[in-house]
């Protein structure tokens, strides 16, 4: 009976592995492939109200999945939205280093600190492989890489800006990497970014996969992939960081460029996944890392379109943190939906883990929340205050309601539900509001700064 048992064991066992590779659609850990832009505005694709800008694929996934109207990026720069995403954190806990972009200059050694839980680093140990292609911004030399946080491989940049053409950093370093090493490679940054990406799905189509492709595109120096290059090896480009624009008053059409290339790896990437089988295994995510710039200190114009929003990248007013958020898994979200739920960037570190049942470590917090209920289920998510702290800009949101703080200027109290432009500041008339919101923030700012002393140490 025993030896028969153990055969009939070994049978099941059998078809269970044979169903797993056959057919990699039914693997019960969906793939997840997060297309973060960097500086993409609210305005500026079809599905989001933009009429110049061509972007059909973007557009597809969203008629095929679901657009958030009200998603937040966790920063208005850079560094403090990618440190969010891959912590599950405020990145306010991580130190004031990462409320802005981390400088190659004054911050050059400095780094994610190593300790911490990257979602990368989780869902490595849920079995899947992940990939990093794209911009890292947060550590520009080892030991603070992407395959030092959880990242099986990684191709691209980890300054906060190159020449899309040369790789060449804002300090004249090459700055092109493939794992550790430095790996020059000739090719337009989307371009790049796109084949690697297409070749981890390739090797990886058999089993759950974590694609993270955090394009360089559209941040500055603003080139398309017919513009020439700019940078070169060895000059500071510190003060002529932009690239070569003939037209000052107007970059939108290199930008639009820099745009079009994404919609049209974004196509390329679907059908990779479709050449694969693994279209309805896969959750793609698509949203940007901070607002889009409108123009830049008046020396540039024209740049982005943050739609009906006030402000731009680097700034707490919507313009600078309300970005577009698309998510397309076909049989698990319904098709064309639209939701104004409330949600941001470092929700995902939450919904991921979720996806590949894997509990976050119970020695970090996680600040985000799952949106599984929402993308789903379209259900909604719970109420909770959100906040934005960049030195001493602040932002403070709950259900409708905005108070906004600039340096030392009085505060400002917006009702966004009809007033999405921040036009009408309500701060006069509603001291109580603007009192309790406040207080909120003291007390989640003593928290925050609390936990961040944890990593003074390791400085
Ligand atoms: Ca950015």
């Amino acid at each position: 009976m025993k030896f028969h048992h153990k055969i009939w064991l070994f049978f099941l066992g059998g078809v269970a592995l044979s169903l797993y590779h056959c057919t990699p659609k039914e693997q019960s850990k969906p793939n997840i492939i997060l297309i973060l832009i960097d500086d993409l505005g609210y305005g500026d694709i079809g599905c989001y109200g933009n009429t110049t800008n061509l972007t059909p694929n973007i557009d597809r996934l969203a008629e095929e999945g679901l657009k958030l109207t009200d998603f937040h990026s966790n920063g208005p720069m850079c560094t403090p939205t990618r440190a969010a995403m891959l912590t599950g954190m405020y990145q306010n806990r991580l130190g004031p280093m990462f409320e802005g972009p981390l400088s190659g200059k004054t911050q050059y050694d400095k780094g994610m600190p190593l300790e911490v839980e990257t979602i990368a680093k989780l869902l490595k140990k849920a079995g899947y492989a992940t990939g990093m292609f794209g911009k890292w911004h947060l550590g520009y030399h080892e030991p603070y890489m992407p395959v030092r946080q959880g990242f099986d491989e990684f191709a691209g940049l980890l300054a906060g800006d190159g020449d899309h053409h040369s790789h060449i950093d804002r300090w004249g370093r090459e700055d092109w990497w493939h794992n550790d090493v430095l790996k020059m490679e000739v090719g337009y940054s989307v371009d790049l970014l796109t084949k690697h990406s297409i070749e981890f799905i390739a090797k990886n189509h058999d089993r759950p996969f974590f694609l993270y492709l955090p394009h360089l595109a559209i941040h500055f120096p603003w080139q398309g992939p017919d513009d020439p290059l700019h940078r070169q090896k060895g000059i500071s480009y510190e003060h002529d960081k932009w690239g070569i624009i003939e037209d000052r008053e107007n970059v939108h059409p290199h930008v639009k460029a820099m745009i079009e290339a994404v919609d049209e790896s974004t196509g390329r990437i679907m059908e990779a996944l479709k050449r694969w089988d693994l279209d309805e295994n896969t959750l793609v995510i698509f949203t940007s890392d901070n607002g889009g710039y409108i123009h830049y200190n008046h020396l540039f114009e024209n740049i982005s379109s943050n739609g009906p929003l006030r402000g731009q990248k680097a700034e707490v007013y919507e313009g600078g943190h309300r970005v577009p958020f698309i998510a397309r898994w076909p049989g698990h979200i319904e098709a064309g939906t639209v939701s104004d739920e409330t949600a941001m960037t470092f929700d995902l570190f939450p919904t991921f883990a979720a996806l590949a049942g894997i509990a976050p470590s119970k020695d970090q917090p996680v600040d985000g929340v799952d949106l599984r209920p929402l993308l789903f289920g379209g259900e909604k998510l719970p109420d909770r205050t959100l906040f934005w702290k960049m030195d001493g800009d602040i932002a403070i949101r709950r259900g409708p309601w905005k108070l906004v703080k600039i340096g030392d200027q009085p505060f400002e109290l917006y009702n966004l539900n009809d007033d999405i432009g921040e036009q009408n500041n309500l701060a006069t008339g509603h001291e109580k509001s603007v009192k309790i919101l406040w207080q909120e923030y003291l007390n989640w700012l003593e928290g925050v700064n609390e936990y961040s002393k944890k990593w003074d140490k390791t400085e």
